[in-house]
């Protein structure tokens, strides 16, 4: 792996046009990484364009950067770099731009990542994708901005929990504590992600947490936000940040499931497991993907039919032994 980190690393000091695209729902992680990369790219001279095919979510827009992220990619580029995203078909549209550039760098942390770049960095033992480009940064030689550690802290933040998931490592605290020492502010990035919600949004977390089913003999919880609860609060999907964490919450749940419709009989489904209990097979059975313990995915259809669909597929997954007897 380290002669990937030099390849990638030689390869963007001797480039000259990069497009940086990341998978759709962006996150933290996605978005982290993305801003952290854009602005070295930029710091070296070099021309890059920062695409991505959602909106960045509200709590991630603090981030340096954030305001130059287009919708959709303009003319040619000749590295196209992905990060964060097992498969092209995760970055939506600007696949088709990708797919356009000279070579595909593929940076990644996901287990289930297909190596569809012509590059394939991809270390499923990171907590998040931006603690790769830490380590890459740190191959080419580029000291940090406090903007670039931010973002990068920003991203492993948010992709492990506040480093509670499982995936949080000693070398996940290391990189942590460099990009502090490159400037990053903990108290600050953590205000901005998650103390910054608004009366609208709380409104809806409570008409959201009022759905909350416990099933499966207490070990799967749904919740779900419909676009009739988005009207009443006032709120929006943007405000969601972190709901897909109620569910898996309760005591003796071990997957949590968060169903957010996103247009009319569409839907964005979020999982959340326990470490004895892997969910991204589930997700990629949806056609979405993630990780063991945090997957998603989108799907048509009727609430009711969805729901019941999940708890078979999650119920499948949970011996029924090792489940508790009541809600
Ligand atoms: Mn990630």
């Amino acid at each position: 792996m380290d002669q990937t980190y030099k390849a990638i690393a030689d390869l963007i000091h001797n480039s000259d046009s990069f497009l940086i695209a990341s998978h759709i729902d962006a996150d933290g992680d996605a978005v982290g990484s993305q801003l952290a990369i854009y602005s070295v790219i930029k710091r070296l001279g070099k021309s890059a364009q920062v695409v991505s095919e959602d909106e960045i979510p509200q709590a991630f827009r603090f981030l340096a950067g954030s305001g130059e992220v287009r919708r959709s990619a303009t003319g040619d580029s000749q590295v196209g770099m992905v990060v964060d995203a097992a498969a092209l078909d995760r970055i939506g549209q600007v696949q088709d731009a990708v797919r356009e550039c000279d070579l595909i760098v593929n940076i990644d942390h996901h287990v289930s990542n297909v190596d569809f770049g012509d590059y394939n960095l991809v270390d499923p033992g990171a907590g998040a994708c931006g603690e790769i480009i830490y380590r890459l940064l740190d191959v080419m030689g580029m000291e940090l901005t406090p903007e670039e550690a931010e973002a990068l802290f920003a991203a492993i933040l948010s992709d492990t929990g506040c480093f509670r998931f499982p995936t949080t490592t000693g070398e996940t605290l290391r990189v942590a504590a460099g990009l502090i020492e490159a400037g990053a502010r903990p108290y600050h990035v953590a205000s901005e992600i998650f103390w910054k919600r608004s009366p609208a949004g709380l409104r809806l977390l409570g008409s959201a947490l009022s759905t909350i089913e416990v099933t499966n003999s207490g070990t799967v919880a749904t919740m779900e936000i419909t676009q009739g609860m988005y009207l009443d609060s006032g709120a929006t999907s943007r405000d969601t940040e972190g709901f897909a964490n109620y569910p898996r919450s309760i005591k003796d749940v071990k997957v949590g499931v968060l169903i957010r419709e996103i247009g009319d009989g569409l839907f964005r489904v979020s999982l959340r497991s326990s470490e004895d209990c892997s969910v991204d097979g589930i997700a990629k059975q949806f056609g979405g993907g993630g990780h063991a313990t945090a997957a998603g995915f989108r799907i048509e259809g009727e609430l009711g039919n969805i729901k019941a669909r999940i708890r078979e597929q999650v119920g499948a997954l949970i011996p029924e032994s090792g489940a508790a007897s009541s809600q």
